[in-house]
This record gives structure tokens, sequence and C-alpha cells, in this order.
């Protein structure tokens, strides 16, 4: 029935899928008043996985959990969905090219951009997780004309996060108490998590912190927080990516009041950044729609680092329209 929402997650076995599914069924995208639809989507290789997977999902017995359903076709796994949650890629495996990789995640967001484009809901939210993420996400709007743009975005809210956490424990405060803290750019090591507008209970989170450990500790730990995960963990960064990839989806949906995030959406030009690259900014959500923060100062400092990570973003691009694959 239509007041039942249709989540579709895409690389369902693997490991963020696996810790994602079980709390979008426990209500964490829409709250605790709408029933969810669960449409996991693998290949055919992980379909028996995936199977497995639905399994627990029924054994959990989640009250907003009216059904799911496991798919190798994206043609019907997006059928009526309200919210892409596209966390399958291709690893880059050793020996790999960039070209090779962006070439080989063509492969699959191509074809689930078009899937999206000819049955997804009219109300229909894309976050890519799978990476390269933002170069992702543009395959996919541009293989979905009659889907509006915007409904496409990357993940940047587990740099965010990480960058909330590393200010919160440096400075003794609250997530909470945290304003105005923003990642830009690229999901990659050359993204900008920027201090300057930043508030810690009221007070300018560069009158708190130094100059010198924002630009040597802050920035680099923040960028690079996902190879310190696989090395001290041993394995790459799971849960925290599912908590933040269902964060963007929450806020994106439900609104954030005048609180920023930071998401990878198609530039419309602002700060520079060319026009249609999916790139991180600071945004508010409202009525289901991101704005992106207008008029902010940016130092020689900022826009040097800003436009180190897009000009990244823009090589991404020509390579995959080089590629044909956009
Ligand atoms: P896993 O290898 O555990 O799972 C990926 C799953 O996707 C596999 O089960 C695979 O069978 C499936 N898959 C592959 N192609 C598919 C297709 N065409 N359709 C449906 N399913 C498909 O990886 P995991 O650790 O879950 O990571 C998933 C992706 O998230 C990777 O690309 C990873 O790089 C990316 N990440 C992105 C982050 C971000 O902040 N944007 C952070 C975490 C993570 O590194």
């Amino acid at each position: 029935t239509s007041d039942v929402k249709t989540i579709t997650i895409t690389g369902a076995a693997g490991q963020i899928g696996y810790a994602t599914a079980f709390r979008a069924a426990a209500g964490a995208i829409y709250g605790a008043n709408t029933r969810v639809r669960l449409n996991l989507l693998e290949i055919p290789e992980a379909a028996q996985a995936a199977a497995g997977v639905a399994m627990e999902l029924t054994d959990s017995a989640f009250p907003l959990l009216s059904e799911v359903n496991t798919f190798d076709d994206p043609n019907t796994a997006f059928e009526g969905a309200s919210v892409g949650l596209l966390i399958g890629a291709r690893p880059r495996t050793k020996g790999m090219e960039r070209a090779d990789l962006l070439a080989a995640n063509g492969q699959i967001f191509g074809p689930q951009g078009a899937a999206i484009n000819d049955h997804a809901a009219d109300d229909i939210r894309v976050v890519v997780v799978g990476n390269p993420a933002n170069t992702n996400a543009l395959i996919a709007a541009k293989h979905a004309p009659d889907v509006p743009a915007e409904r496409f975005t990357a993940l940047m809210r587990l740099d965010h996060n990480r960058g909330l956490g590393q200010l919160a424990t440096k400075t003794g405060s609250a997530v909470n108490d945290i304003e105005k803290f923003a990642v830009w750019g690229n999901h990659s090591a050359s993204q900008f998590p920027d201090l300057a507008h930043t508030l810690i209970g009221g007070t300018p989170a560069l009158e708190l912190v130094s100059e010198d450990w924002y630009r040597e500790t802050f920035i680099p730990t923040v960028a690079n927080r996902g190879a310190e995960i696989i090395q001290i963990r041993g394995g790459s960064s799971v849960a925290s990516a599912a908590s933040s990839a269902l964060d963007h989806m929450r806020d994106w949906i439900n609104g954030t009041g005048e609180r920023w995030v930071s998401m990878g959406v198609p530039s419309d030009g602002s700060y520079g950044v060319p026009e249609g690259l999916i790139c991180g900014f600071p945004v508010t959500c409202t009525n289901g729609e991101y704005t992106i923060v207008p008029d902010l100062d940016m130092s020689p400092f900022a826009c040097d680092r800003l436009d180190v990570s897009v000009n990244e973003l823009r090589e991404e691009r020509e390579a995959v329209r080089d590629a044909g694959l956009i």
C-alpha cells in the first residue's frame, strides 16, 4: 500500500549493506510511524547470501518492516523505490588503474541509474556510498534523465561525522554543541574538512584549537581516517559508514532546521565549483530539499583546498566522459 515506503539497498549482502539493512528496518530513515519495504539487490553470485540477510530481517520481527525481498535485477529491485542506498560497488583490486576502476563502476551505476529512471517512485532519493562515490553518483544521475539531477547525491556524511568526533574529543565537548562544520569536495583524501565557520557552544572553534592543530592534525586525520581504521581495526569502516548513510537520508527527508550537514550534491555553480559536479558542500535540509549554505567567506586557504579536491572531481568526470560512461 502507499503508506509503505520502499527502500532499495544495493550490495545488501556486503558488510555495509548488512549493517544498514537492520537499522533501516528499525525505522532509522523514516522514523517510528512509517512502515518500510526493503528491496535487497545483489549480484547473482551473492544472491544466496542476500536471501540469508532477508531471513535474518524476518527473524528480527521489526514492527515497521512490512516485507523484505531480494533481487539480482536492478529493474525489479528499484520498482516503486522512494530511497536508494547504492552501496555495492566494484572495489579497486591490486594493479587496477583508476580508469579501469571508473569503467567497472560505470557498468554498475549506469544500469542502476536507468533502472531508477524507469521504475522508482516519484519521490526517489538516492545516496551513493560505493566508491568512487561522487563520480558513481554522477554516472547514475546521467542515466536517469527523467529524475531531477538533485535527487542523486553522494555520501560525505561519514567524513562529516568523523570531523565532529575528532573535534568533540579534542575540545571535550558534545557533538551536539558543534555547529557549522562542513566537509567540502570529493569523498577522498583530497577532501576539505573546514573549521572556519564552526562554533562550539557558540564560541568559534578556531579560538579553542590552534591553527596548527587544525591544518596539520585535524584535516589529515579526518581525510585519512578510512585508511587508519583499516590499519587499526583490520577491516574498512562498516557500521560508521552505515550509520552515516542513514543519517544522510533521514536528514534529507526529515530536515535539519538551521543545522548544517555535509552532502555530496550536484553543484549549481556555488563557490566556483563547476555546475553538475557532485561535490561535498555544507547544506541545510527543509521540506525534503537541501540547500547549499550560501554566501560564506572563503579564505585563500579554503579556496586552495577546495580547488584541489574539485580538480580531482573534474578529472574523474573527464575520465568517465572519455570512457563514454556519461
Ligand atoms: P563489500 O565488498 O563487503 O560489499 C559490497 C557488496 O556489493 C558485495 O556483496 C557485492 O556482491 C555487492 N555488489 C557488487 N556489485 C553489485 C551490483 N552491481 N549490484 C548489487 N550489488 C553489488 O563492501 P563494503 O565494505 O560493504 O563497502 C561497500 C562500498 O562502500 C565500497 O565501494 C566502499 O569503498 C564504500 N565505502 C564508502 C564510504 C563513504 O563514505 N562513501 C565509506 C565506507 C566504504 O569504504
